[in-house]
């Protein structure tokens, strides 16, 4: 065995890539990721003790932030970029160091992680290889299982926090949570009841965290409204933008005003045409494409650069590096990485400039696709929608967000979405869409059968859906909405929506198309006994249960 992860749905054989992943990661590439993590964890634990002292390390927060979104699967598949990152963290780590000897504080006893050291890039890629920074290490599976889980965990919120700080939003925290949650899975006297009541504080936390980007996008963009977005193509020179970051966007827009160069969207960027800041731009023509796991075809007949801002990366074709750009977490050997200037300004001259030189994309379908039901959306036609559940014509909703794949399996979720009665509708948000978006599921007295939230993150406004329509209802249990959850998983990011979920207090949800590799038996049944989750059978066995 040359790597070990299982961190994403699809692990392979349903337990683990163990020689290169599924995803397209190398075991190099695998190896240093897991170093990164035992980097951080080492801050972490620093950063714990420093409380203890009364010590506080400004800089970490950021650092281990940023350094645990570029270890998301299909964020970035660069080693070298994982090299230099960990170089800084341990620079960081021995400047913390630094600060309790100043203050004549002890430091003592620490763990591994908070101690190794290198001084080559050879020496770093070594250690990447020792058995003790592999998630192996932790030789109990449900240890490991609920210390996986929470790390996971950690990494979906510090995605949606970065997201939050680049608008300016942050909440000390939450920081201070990753750190403590981080440092937390280094301490082996912690008993599996003490790591599941970690588990529910990351969900509560995770919560936090989607509250604070929902504040931040709404505060900066306005909130999202019903919009109609256009997937057919101009006959223009053109950049796709793929990704998560509203930030990203905005600056590109700015940047391409006036220039000719058109800017489209694909996969999670989608849901960008929603808010009214971005609808100003004549040059934001529509949505190309489709979720993520489309992109080498897409990107072929795009013909323009294309600039990912947040995963999800697949190793790209060769003869398409040159036109791929990265940018924040993401990264890809060969790819051109645009940097934040110290005010967070980017420049993106040579993306659009390198637009100016290749073809229009090519037309691959035309239409358009409707979205915008944030919570905020939604309030406005609450009436309607109550109504609609009173008389009958609503008999039930089922929320399917979260997030697509490459494997057949999830034909499933195209056919659920055909299958379901007439008298349901469908709450999305993240990449799951794709699988039911584009098909014509009608609507039920003007309120479409497919309601699209946003991207992942956007699943909060679901929550806040339900707990309004739970206060409308004058119910006690959110349990008691006619709501059914039938969420599709893949990555990291969907890990903090089903904990933050679960600390909703929302029960019965069932994930798929497999359950996590990473829940050890044990594990998985005290989820299934505390939350009633589940997995998924067939499209019609599945319905009829749902309904009944
Ligand atoms: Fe999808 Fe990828 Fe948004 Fe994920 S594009 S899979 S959960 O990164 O973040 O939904
Ligand atoms: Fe395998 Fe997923 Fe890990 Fe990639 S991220 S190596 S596909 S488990």
């Amino acid at each position: 065995m040359s790597m070990f992860c299982y961190q994403c749905q699809e692990a392979a054989k349903g337990t683990g890539c163990t020689v290169q992943g599924v995803c397209g990661k190398t075991d190099k590439v695998a190896n240093i990721q897991d170093l990164m993590v035992y980097t951080l964890k080492g801050i972490s634990l620093i950063e714990q003790e420093g409380l203890k002292a009364g010590i506080k390390f400004p800089k970490a927060g950021h650092f281990i932030m940023n350094g645990l979104f570029m270890t998301i699967t299909n964020a970035n598949f660069n080693d070298e970029m994982f090299v230099e990152e960990i170089k800084k963290g341990l620079a960081l780590r021995e400047d913390m160091k630094q600060e309790f000897k100043n203050k004549g504080a002890a430091l003592n006893d620490l763990h591994d992680a908070a101690t190794w050291t290198a001084s080559t890039d050879e020496a770093i890629k070594t250690k990447a290889e020792a058995v003790e920074v592999s998630i192996l290490a932790t030789e109990n599976e449900d240890v490991r299982s609920l210390r996986e889980l929470i790390t996971y965990g950690v990494k979906g919120m510090a995605a949606y926090a970065e997201h939050a700080y680049n608008l300016g939003n942050e909440k000390e925290e939450i920081l201070a949570f990753m750190s403590k949650a981080l440092a937390a899975t280094l301490y082996d006297t912690l008993s599996a009841d003490d790591l599941v009541a970690l588990t529910l504080e990351t969900g509560k936390f995770g919560v936090d965290t989607m509250a604070m980007l929902d504040a931040a996008n709404t505060g900066s963009y306005g909130n999202p409204e019903i919009t109609e977005v256009n997937i057919g193509v101009r006959n223009n020179p053109a950049i796709l933008i793929s990704g998560h970051d509203l930030k990203d966007l905005e600056q590109l827009l700015k940047q391409t005003e006036g220039t000719g160069v058109d800017v489209y969207t694909h996969s999670e960027m989608l849901p960008a045409h929603y808010y009214p800041a971005f609808k100003k731009y004549d040059h934001f023509v529509g949505n190309y494409g489709n979720a993520w796991w489309k992109q080498k075809e897409e990107f072929e007949t795009f013909n323009g650069p294309i600039l990912f801002t947040t995963n999800c990366i697949v190793p790209p074709k060769a003869e398409h590096v040159e036109r791929i750009y990265t940018t924040g977490a993401t990264g890809f050997p060969g790819c051109k990485h645009i940097i934040a200037d110290e005010k967070g300004v980017k420049d993106f001259s040579a993306v659009i400039e390198h637009a100016k030189r290749l073809d229009s994309p090519t037309e691959i379908e035309t239409g358009k696709i409707v979205g915008g039901f944030a919570h905020n959306q939604v309030f406005a036609l609450a009436d309607k929608v109550v109504d609609a559940v009173k008389t009958g014509a609503i008999k039930k909703f089922f929320v399917m967000a979260g997030c697509d794949g490459r494997m057949k399996s999830r034909d499933y979720y195209t056919e659920f979405a055909e299958k379901l009665p007439n008298d349901t509708v469908i709450l999305t948000a993240g990449c799951a869409k794709y699988r039911y978006n584009k098909l014509d599921l009608g609507d039920i007295g003007g309120i479409p059968r497919v309601l699209d939230a946003g991207q992942c993150n956007d699943s909060y406004s679901l929550a806040v859906i339900a707990l309004k329509l739970k206060e409308v209802f004058q119910l006690n249990d959110v349990n008691d909405l006619p709501i059914a959850y039938n969420i599709a998983w893949y990555e990291q990011k969907a890990v903090i929506v089903l904990l933050a979920l679960l600390y909703l207090g929302v029960k019965n949800i069932h994930l798929g198309p497999t359950l996590p590799a990473f829940l050890s038996p044990n594990v998985a049944k005290v989820l299934v006994e505390t939350f009633g989750i589940g997995g998924t059978t067939n499209v019609d066995s599945d319905i009829e249960m749902f309904m009944s």
